[in-house]
């Protein structure tokens, strides 16, 4: 298990704070990793930090906005003074709004696309340089199944997505020769406040979720852990540019006629 082993490891986990983000950085905690988790939201953060600390995870917390350069830069530089170098960053701040291309207003379109996609370069390229210059390093960008499908509604957070895992292969391109790999996770859909509205008992979309996903259940965010956990040790050394998808078998079909078993 020494190739899974986090031990003296610090993970920045951007929208840490609940979610998708908050079970992947639980289970990087469980592996042995310190954890750094950012957000926005002072009683959220305050919420996650009393949890974490409740488990007995080594946890810091720091509110920034991803998409602000400046105070990214400034607490990137902090936490450097503070605790030391990051050696794993997980990208999962994220935001969506579902709304019809055609009525979309340009500045949601142009946040989604601000928080979702320029928010990791961001952070990716605040914390490449530290892992260049210690050869070594694990950066893993949340993309989504929207990083592959579109759908009705979800123009501009596919178009970050797909955006995310492109910008993960080629950031993988330019530093797998200083030892730092980048990959993505590519979750199907799962049971978040951000799915909440679309997935409540007796609306059809989660009727459409369970009929079009093959293990016919919603993902539990603690089915990323395992992944997080690969994609941040030694066991993923020699994988670069690879989104695993963890969809329940989503992407793998063209789905069933609901009358199917
Ligand atoms: C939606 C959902 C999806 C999921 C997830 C799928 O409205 O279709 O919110 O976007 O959140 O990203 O991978």
């Amino acid at each position: 298990m020494t190739l899974f082993n986090l031990k003296g490891k610090r993970a920045l986990i951007t929208g840490g704070t609940h979610g998708l983000g908050l079970a992947m950085a639980e289970g990087l905690a469980i592996a042995g990793a310190e954890l750094v988790i950012t957000g926005t939201t002072p009683s959220k953060m305050d919420d996650a930090l009393a949890y974490y600390k409740s488990k007995g995870y080594a946890v810091s917390g720091y509110l920034f906005d991803v998409t602000d350069e400046i105070a990214a830069a400034k607490t990137i530089e902090l936490i450097g003074q503070e605790l030391g170098d990051i050696h794993i960053l997980v990208n999962n701040a994220g935001i969506i709004k579902r709304e019809l291309a055609i009525t979309m207003p340009i500045a949601d379109f142009r946040q989604v696309i601000d928080v979702d996609l320029v928010g990791p370069f961001i952070m990716s390229q605040l914390v490449g340089k530290q892992m260049i210059a210690r050869k070594e390093g694990k950066i893993i960008n949340i993309c989504s199944m929207m990083s592959e499908l579109g759908r009705n509604s979800v123009s501009a957070y596919a178009a970050a997505k797909g955006g995310l895992k492109m910008l993960t292969r080629n950031l993988a391109t330019e530093w797998a020769k200083h030892n730092i790999q980048v990959n993505g996770i590519g979750p199907g859909y799962f049971a978040t406040t951000q799915t909440e509205p679309i997935r409540v008992d007796g609306h059809p979309f989660n009727d459409f979720i369970i009929n079009r996903t093959p293990a016919a259940r919603w993902g539990n965010p603690e089915d990323l852990a395992g992944t997080a956990v690969f994609l941040a040790s030694k066991a993923s050394d020699f994988v670069n540019g690879q989104i695993i998808y963890v969809d329940g078998g989503i992407l793998a079909t063209i789905g069933k006629p609901s009358n199917e078993d």
